[in-house]
């Protein structure tokens, strides 16, 4: 990396802590979190309600540490599921324990959601940076200003920054700029630890990704992936898991004409599982149906989601 003016003034001393990514579903929180970290840990689709953990990325830079936070896009709830009651408050607690916060949102977008949401943010009285994602969908860079002019005085944001998570215009500036906000001598995690998850619970999002992105509408709100048996070898990984659903009809789509869509999403599955632990994965998928386990405290504490008390 290019040694920069930041990197002169404090290479004596580490910087580091925690930045949370808040925003609404969809802006792209899980794709700046990999575009950091220059690889895939955090699923991502081009639908809501997509990431349903917390997931910590640890972004090692020559200035200094973040601990990186990706959460559940906040949401409104209408029908207040125990599952989307428990995606808010990892967002939350997420929010409540960063030393900063990515506030982000799409380019030209901003409504009512995004106005509570700054509320709660502001709330918790930590530094907040707005990020506004997906630049590269502007015709032209100009179409921003008014925006900008417009979100830039609802809150005294210590940063504004138009970023592309997916092309990765300006996250080399957004990540300098934060580790300036950051302590000294903060974070200080291993250099080669990329996460505080275990492969086992990464290979079980990885194989919800390409439920999230083949199927339509409704089915992949309703399944969850649990791991059987997971077995780590020198050559190979050996993994059986489940996808619960919550009706037979759903386990019909989700299983496809003749097995088709379960084929499908075990291959994808299983080429995201390879690229992440670096050699072959040998993979068994079933499907199962378990009536209302989005409403099951005890089921979503197996997920590792807590759930309300
Ligand atoms: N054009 C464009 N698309 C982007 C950009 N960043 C993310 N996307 C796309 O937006 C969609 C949502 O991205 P995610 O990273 O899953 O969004 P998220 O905020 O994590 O969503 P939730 O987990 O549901 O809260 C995906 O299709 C991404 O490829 C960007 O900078 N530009
Ligand atoms: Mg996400």
């Amino acid at each position: 990396m290019e040694k920069t003016a930041l990197t002169d003034e404090i290479s004596d001393s580490r910087r580091g802590g925690s930045v949370a990514i808040i925003g609404r579903p969809n802006v792209g929180k899980s794709t700046l979190l990999n575009r950091l970290l220059g690889q895939k840990l955090a699923i991502t689709a081009a639908k809501p309600q997509t990431t349903r953990h917390r997931l910590l990325g640890i972004i090692d830079h020559p200035v200094g540490q973040v601990a990186l936070l990706d959460t559940p896009g906040i949401h409104e709830m209408r029908k207040a599921r125990a599952l989307n009651q428990a995606l808010n408050r990892a967002a939350m607690s997420a929010m409540a324990e960063a030393d900063l916060e990515w506030f982000m949102v799409a380019a030209g977008r901003w409504g009512e959601a995004e106005d509570r949401i700054l509320s709660a943010l502001a709330q918790e009285g930590r530094p907040i940076m707005l990020l506004i994602n997906k630049i590269d969908r502007l015709p032209r860079r100009e179409d921003l200003f008014p925006f900008l002019q417009e979100i830039g005085a609802k809150h005294d944001f210590v940063e504004i920054f138009p970023i592309s998570a997916l092309k990765g215009a300006n996250v080399d500036r957004l990540l300098e700029r934060t580790l300036s906000h950051l302590p000294e001598n903060g974070a200080c995690w291993p250099q080669d630890q990329l996460t505080d998850r275990s492969l086992r619970f990464l290979c079980a999002e990885f194989i919800r990704e390409p439920v999230m992105r083949q199927l339509g509408e409704e089915v992949p709100y309703a399944v969850a992936v649990t791991i059987d048996h997971f077995e780590e070898r020198a050559d190979l990984v050996d993994i059986e898991a489940t996808l619960w659903v919550e009706r037979g009809g759903q386990k019909a789509i989700l299983i496809g004409k003749g097995g088709s869509r379960m084929k499908a999403i075990g291959i994808q599955a299983r080429r995201n599982i390879e690229s992440l632990v670096d050699r072959k994965a040998f993979l068994q998928l079933w499907v199962k149906v378990r009536p209302g386990w989005q409403d099951d405290p005890r089921f979503l504490h197996k997920l590792e989601m807590d759930a309300p008390k």
